[in-house]
């Protein structure tokens, strides 16, 4: 039995095998414990967010187990996950989206991050940033909260501090807010005006073409005075979908409403008569790039599913199989004990 005492600390940054905790005590390094997290396929690691129990040795800690999380962000990311899946931030309040006003607005990518941020289980939030740059910055308000019913929509500029006071309703104490979008948008900038203080590095975007240097490198957690925990991230290049069916039906419920009113039920809309979807696309309700984009993250989001299906069934195998040998193993044994006996 282990009689050590064991506290809560909140991942605050990760850097490769070590994590940056808050404990009790201020800012320390943390470390997975070996037989909690690496004997099991299907154990998940903390990611930056999580609430861990540790115990302390020596100045080190080490971290036995992940709290139950209220929420998590996921993005695929098979190339160097073993589930697949990737764990972003967890126990968030909110998801601030971030893009900019200057740059073109990619009403695709808004989408994409919003149906994932709705699967998390934390609410998505879009925020234009960079307002003193953009000529027609409420056009642009508009055409994004006709995309996305039911996310709040806010346009602020770091740079004069026009709207952050819309945001600071979001920051009461407590509360857990994480900030994604592109590199360049504008992310570590607010952090640095809502702090008050330049605590994140930010630099400038290439003139030629708009796009970020990717100066965050890593994901953080840092605190506010008045006990938010506002979490920097570094650009994403691409943010391929983990398992959000239920997200895609949260943004485009207006389609899927669409498709049940069609005359047939197994309806493809090509050119069935009474196709209410081809009707709304031909009446202008409904435009065809979001029609595009509806259908093709509905396919993502299945063949996710049947990826995540398959790794579950590889991760079963192998637990059956270990399963297996432990118990040969341990009939060799008992087989042995027999032949003592005997002896
Ligand atoms: N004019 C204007 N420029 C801004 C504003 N906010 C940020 N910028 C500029 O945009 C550039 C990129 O800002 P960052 O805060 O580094 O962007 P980021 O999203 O953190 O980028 P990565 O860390 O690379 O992902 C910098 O030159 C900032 O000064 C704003 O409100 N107005
Ligand atoms: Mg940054
Ligand atoms: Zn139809």
């Amino acid at each position: 039995m282990n009689l050590k005492e064991t506290s809560m600390a909140r991942v605050i940054g990760q850097h490769k095998q070590r994590l940056e905790l808050m404990t009790q005590q201020g800012a320390k390094s943390g470390r997975l414990k070996t037989s909690a997290f690496f004997r099991d396929a299907e154990q998940e690691f903390p990611t930056v967010g999580d609430w861990v129990e540790i115990q302390e040795e020596g100045g080190l800690c080490q971290i036995l187990r992940i709290l139950p999380r209220k929420s998590v962000f996921y993005r695929y990311n098979g190339a160097t996950e073993r589930s697949g899946k990737q764990a972003v931030a967890a126990n968030m309040d909110y998801i601030w989206i971030l893009t900019s006003c200057n740059q073109d607005l990619n009403l695709r990518r808004l989408e994409r991050y919003t149906v994932q941020a709705w699967d998390s289980g934390a609410t998505p939030v879009i925020v234009l940033t960079k307002s003193d740059l953009a000529a027609d910055a409420e056009r642009l308000k508009e055409q994004v909260g006709g995309m996305c019913i039911g996310v709040d929509v806010h346009v602020i500029s770091s740079h004069t501090g026009a709207g952050l006071d819309q945001l600071r309703c979001y920051m009461t104490e407590g509360k857990s807010i994480v900030l994604m979008g592109s590199s360049g948008v504008g992310k570590s900038s607010l952090v640095n005006a809502l702090l008050g203080e330049e605590r994140m590095k930010v630099s400038e975007i290439r003139k030629q073409d708009d796009k970020g240097r990717h100066t965050t490198t890593h994901r953080q957690l840092l605190m506010t005075d008045n006990g938010v925990a506002l979490m920097d991230t570094p650009g994403m290049r691409t943010l391929a979908l983990w398992d959000s069916e239920a997200g895609v039906d949260e943004v485009f419920g207006e389609v899927e409403e669409l498709e049940k009113q069609c005359r047939y039920r197994s309806c493809t809309h090509q050119n069935e008569s009474g196709c209410a979807v081809r009707e709304a696309i031909e009446e202008g309700w409904l435009s065809v790039e979001r029609w595009k984009s509806y259908q093709n993250l509905k396919k993502e989001a299945a063949r996710i599913k049947r990826i995540e299906k398959s790794v579950a069934n590889k991760n079963f195998r192998k637990i059956e199989k270990a399963k297996y040998k432990r118990q040969q193993k341990g009939e060799r044994a008992q087989n042995k004990n027999i032949l003592d006996w005997k002896e």
